[in-house]
């Protein structure tokens, strides 16, 4: 069965922007594209400011599915996991997959984090205005703000 799913990409490291490109460039089934928004760090250490993202896709994979396609895109940006919310090349995590709610001790869905992030609520505003929560509150401008591209 083909469904709506969403899934949720951050990079702090590196060359941000193509690690963000490269990975959903190997994505399967994306049927739309957020913008990139820049985001000051929430959690773990001090580091630097993340570019998030949402893809949308319409797919018969399942949630479980679409976690080791997080898995691959995580590891050819070559991830290291050190500490929990450290910095990182690349995440990608499962937000939403429409139907399915999942609470496995590796994979929870809807993801458990997501509805309180703006960096995660305000890509995928652009994409599924159905899925914020009405009391959502649009943080102030430096926490996310637009993501200007490099020249050249
Ligand atoms: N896991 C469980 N459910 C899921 C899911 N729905 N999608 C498990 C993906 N993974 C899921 O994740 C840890 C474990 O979560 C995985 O083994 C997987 O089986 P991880 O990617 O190894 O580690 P992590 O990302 O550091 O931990 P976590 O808890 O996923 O962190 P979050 O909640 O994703 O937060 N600030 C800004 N501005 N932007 C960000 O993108 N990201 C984080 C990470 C913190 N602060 C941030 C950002
Ligand atoms: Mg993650």
């Amino acid at each position: 069965m083909t469904r709506r799913a969403f899934l949720g990409l951050g990079s702090n490291l590196g060359d941000r922007e193509a690690h963000l490109n490269h990975a959903v460039g190997r994505i399967p089934d994306v049927v739309k594209i957020s913008s990139i928004w820049e985001t000051a760090p929430m959690g773990g250490p001090e580091q630097d400011p993340y570019l998030n993202m949402v893809v949308q896709l319409s797919t018969d994979r399942t949630a479980r599915q679409l976690l080791t396609v997080c898995r691959e895109r995580e590891e050819d940006a070559d991830r290291v996991r050190k500490e929990r919310w450290g910095p990182r090349t690349l995440d990608v995590d499962v937000l939403w997959v429409d139907g399915e709610v999942i609470d496995d001790h590796d994979l929870t869905v809807p993801h458990p984090r997501m509805f309180e992030r703006a960096f995660v609520l305000i890509p995928l505003r652009e994409l599924a205005p159905d899925l914020i929560p009405d009391d959502f509150v649009d943080p102030p401008l430096d926490d996310v703000w637009p993501y200007q591209p490099a020249e050249g």
